[in-house]
């Protein structure tokens, strides 16, 4: 305890030394938030992060969370230093999603719109005519439907499926999924409802459908926390990351919070509920990445050219969201 304590103290100064601020993601876990929250860093959501770290006056962006987002905050802020905590935190959506594959699939039906998530690498978004989040995927395919394209979506097949159902869009998907949503279980979790009959169940879309369709709230990491605050229930069965917990229950203090059921346990199941790649960004490393002289396992960088063409949808995005 004493430890941390310390780490998180060198950590502070390190931020003021280096004018670096320190942005997470709603499924780091609680200490590495708090430590955002009181270093004048932000918690948030990806899109969130990015614009956060691309308004913000620092020189330099400490990202906790996955190799994504490290790299939207890179096109958005070029002229920053951005680093991670360690390169290595990857995402299963990203992974794969390989730039060639994909690149392939879009050639072969060239009169598709091509719609991609915020979680693939910069050159899928590159070769992407828009970018989206779960929290304004729902909004953008349905303008794109309502001038009837005919759209490809990847990487997430379940977040694809839902959309297309809500919107009746014309989506060719490709087959990818998160291994941290894809593990929560529909009949375990009817179970827990009977269990506790008048909590709501509050679902991120990168659910099976089946998860999704026991739903009182279907939304992104954002909307799942305003949902836990406005809505009358005072318990919450929540089908996401249990990194969101922390804010969560600061958005709704006094509700009860009750991870939904996973198809193993702590033992069998290494991703149930919470994301190993965003589980890799601990103080250790926080610290590694303000102290380390050789800055290449930190460090990101997005290929000018790549930059240029990642922004074009990146951009599409954030102007259809004002
Ligand atoms: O599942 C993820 O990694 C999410 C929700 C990313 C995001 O857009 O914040
Ligand atoms: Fe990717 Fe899933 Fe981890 Fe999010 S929670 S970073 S979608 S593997």
């Amino acid at each position: 305890h004493a430890e941390k304590a310390a780490a998180k103290a060198r950590i502070k100064q390190l931020l003021i030394d280096q004018d670096a601020v320190l942005v997470a993601h709603y499924y780091t876990d609680p200490e590495i938030q708090a430590l955002a929250e009181e270093t004048g860093g932000c918690v948030s959501d990806s899109l969130e992060m990015a614009r956060f770290g691309r308004d913000h006056p620092a020189k330099k962006l400490i990202v906790a969370g996955v190799k994504f987002m490290g790299e939207t905050s890179k096109i958005l802020s070029p002229e920053k230093t951005v680093l991670m905590p360690t390169l290595e935190a990857t995402c299963s959506l990203d992974i794969g999603c390989p730039i060639d594959k994909f690149s392939a699939f879009c050639d072969a039906h060239p009169e598709h719109t091509v719609v991609v998530y915020a979680n693939t690498s910069a050159a899928v978004k590159a070769r992407a005519d828009w970018v989206v989040t779960s929290s304004i995927a729902l909004e953008i395919v349905e303008h794109l439907d309502s001038e009837g394209k005919k759209i490809i979506w990847g990487p997430d097949r379940h977040l694809g499926s839902y959309i297309a159902k809500e919107t009746g869009a014309d989506m060719l998907m490709w087959q990818g999924d998160c291994i941290v949503h894809d593990e929560f279980k529909s009949k375990a979790l009817k179970e827990l409802k009977i269990q506790h009959p008048d909590a709501a169940i509050l679902v991120h879309p990168e659910s099976p459908a089946n998860v999704v369709a026991l739903a009182d709230a279907v939304g992104s990491t954002s909307q799942l926390i305003k949902a836990a605050q406005t809505m009358d229930n005072q318990e919450f069965i929540v089908a996401t990351d249990r990194g969101i917990f922390y804010k969560m229950q600061q958005a709704a203090p006094g509700k009860t919070l009750i991870e939904a059921p996973t198809g193993g346990n702590g033992a069998t199941c290494k991703s149930c509920a919470h994301c190993p790649w965003m589980a890799m960004n601990g103080l250790q490393a926080i610290e590694a990445s303000l102290t380390a002289t050789n800055k290449t396992e930190h460090e990101v960088f997005v290929d000018d050219a790549l930059r240029d063409d990642a922004l074009v949808p990146l951009n599409r995005m954030l102007n259809f969201a004002k």
